[in-house]
């Protein structure tokens, strides 16, 4: 199932390994939940620096400064003394550190898993853009983009459990993008209901995921 790895790409990550892992982000389940699942998937032990957009200054005023991240953004990870920050990266490298680079794919379908990946990326941020903008611009943003990004999805899914038939990185993007769009869209939602739920189902009840939505870990959204 693995693809090979060159031994000094892992120096980083072996040296690492046993350090304490902190994520950095804010207390929602958005740009960060699919590193939070990739952790989550693997058990693997970390700790969360969670921002609380209501005293978003702790990060503006004072850890996005302090911090001594060459790129200071949110999410960011702290491994021992290796820090980095772009939650796509991050994300890679948790996989990495996981040993769960398998979720990945090999071959062709590693860059068809990572279509799907990015699109749902895309889509998360996207969702939660609305939230910030006038009747119109929202609109506009869901049947431009949204909707159909959602039918292509849609389309490549199918009846299918997973997009590839087994678990990949892609199906953790797109469930995260799946249930904040029918958290945020539920008439909208219902289009998609046939094809999405399945996913959203077979995700939930991975029993890592399981026991980890149940905990005080899991971030919700305050509606
Ligand atoms: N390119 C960055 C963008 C990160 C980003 O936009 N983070 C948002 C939350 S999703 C944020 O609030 N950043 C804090 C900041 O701008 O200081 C990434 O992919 O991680």
């Amino acid at each position: 199932m693995g693809c090979n790895q060159s031994s000094s790409e892992n120096t980083i990550i072996s040296s690492n390994a046993r350090k304490q892992l902190l994520l950095g982000y804010w207390n929602i389940p958005l740009r960060a939940q699919p590193i939070r699942y990739i952790l989550e998937l693997a058990q693997y032990p970390y700790s969360e620096k969670k921002y609380s957009q209501k005293e978003a200054q702790e990060w503006f005023g004072n850890d996005k400064q302090n911090l001594g991240l060459e790129f200071p953004n949110l999410p960011y990870i702290f491994h021992g003394d290796y820090h980095l920050t772009e939650a796509s990266n991050i994300a890679n490298y948790v996989l990495e550190i996981t040993c769960q680079q398998y979720l990945l794919g090999c071959g062709d379908d590693k860059f068809r898993i990572g279509n799907i990946r990015y699109v749902c990326d895309g889509l998360i941020i996207d969702v939660f853009k609305t939230l910030k903008m006038t009747p119109e611009e929202k609109q506009k943003l869901l049947e431009n983009n949204i909707i159909p990004d959602l039918y292509s999805l849609k389309e490549a899914l199918g009846e299918k459990t997973y997009f590839f038939g087994r678990l990949t990185v892609a199906d953790i993007y797109a469930y995260c993008a799946f249930v904040n769009f029918k958290l945020f869209f539920p008439n909208e939602y219902k289009q998609f209901a046939s094809s999405f739920n399945n996913l959203i189902i077979n995700f939930e009840a991975i029993p890592e995921i399981q026991a980890y939505q149940k905990s005080d870990r899991f971030p919700k959204f305050q509606l």
